[in-house]
């Protein structure tokens, strides 16, 4: 089947699995996966009549519009910042369930929005699905840096933990892409080889003065849902 049939089967089955009719507040992640989770649950809001008292709350301006454009009730985290079910995307999954996120440039928020949740569902298509990370995601890992800091940021990150760091740069607009909230995205293609402690690099990057926020999601997400190419969803938690 195709990625986007695989997107959508795996998406389909964590909302059925984990959007039911107690499920008050959802957060709503970003990227192309999540679109069909979205679907999925205007599909039984308006076609069967279910969840008519959810709150969806975005992670990014896209998620904000997804809800809207499916007349869902849009929520905050000001209003309800306690999320029953967070559903979101990935880059890569390892076998650990460490996630890289941000690939879509939404990672502050989205990791805001799932440290909310009380459960955090990962929905991917099989190419997100590594044994280890940086196996099929040859992007690096994202972080959100303050713009007057990339540099000193760039450079400590490469001296701490190798690699190398790149200034994500904007393809339909003049100079480097800004996020959501006004900031800079940095790229750390980390050596592949080199045995990592994620959390220990996570929260290393994370202190980093002007860092805002990684791509790195680690212990957060509860069960992933990976479209597989034969058209089954394989569940890991
Ligand atoms: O940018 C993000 O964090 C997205 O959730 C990304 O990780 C997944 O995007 P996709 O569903 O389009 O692959």
């Amino acid at each position: 089947i195709s990625l986007d049939e695989a997107k959508k089967k795996a998406a389909r089955t964590a909302v059925d699995e984990w959007v039911t009719e107690g499920t008050k507040i959802l957060g709503i992640g970003s990227g192309s996966t999540v679109v069909f989770a979205v679907q999925r649950i205007a599909e039984r809001v308006w076609k069967d009549g279910e969840l008519t008292d959810l709150i969806c709350v975005p992670s990014s301006y896209q998620a904000q519009h997804l809800i809207l454009d499916y007349n869902l009730n849009l929520g905050s985290l000001d209003r309800n910042p306690n999320i029953d079910v967070a559903i979101d995307g990935a880059d890569e999954v390892d076998g650990r369930m460490v996630c890289i996120k941000g690939g879509g440039g939404c990672l502050l928020q989205e990791k805001v929005v799932a440290s909310c949740a009380k459960k955090f569902i990962v929905v991917a298509d099989y190419t997100k699905q590594s044994t280890r990370l940086g196996e099929q995601w040859c992007r690096g890992v994202p972080i959100e840096v303050a713009p007057m800091a990339y540099v000193p940021i760039k450079l400590q990150i490469e001296a701490m933990f190798g690699g190398e760091v790149s200034l994500r740069m904007a393809k339909v607009k003049a100079g480097p892409i800004i996020t959501d909230n006004g900031n800079f995205l940095l790229d750390w293609k980390f050596v592949a080889k080199r045995e990592y402690n994620w959390d220990e690099v996570n929260r290393g990057i994370t202190m980093i003065p002007g860092v805002l926020e990684t791509g790195l999601f680690v212990n957060m997400a509860h069960k992933c849902y990976f479209g597989m190419a034969d058209g089954n969803v394989k569940a890991q938690t």
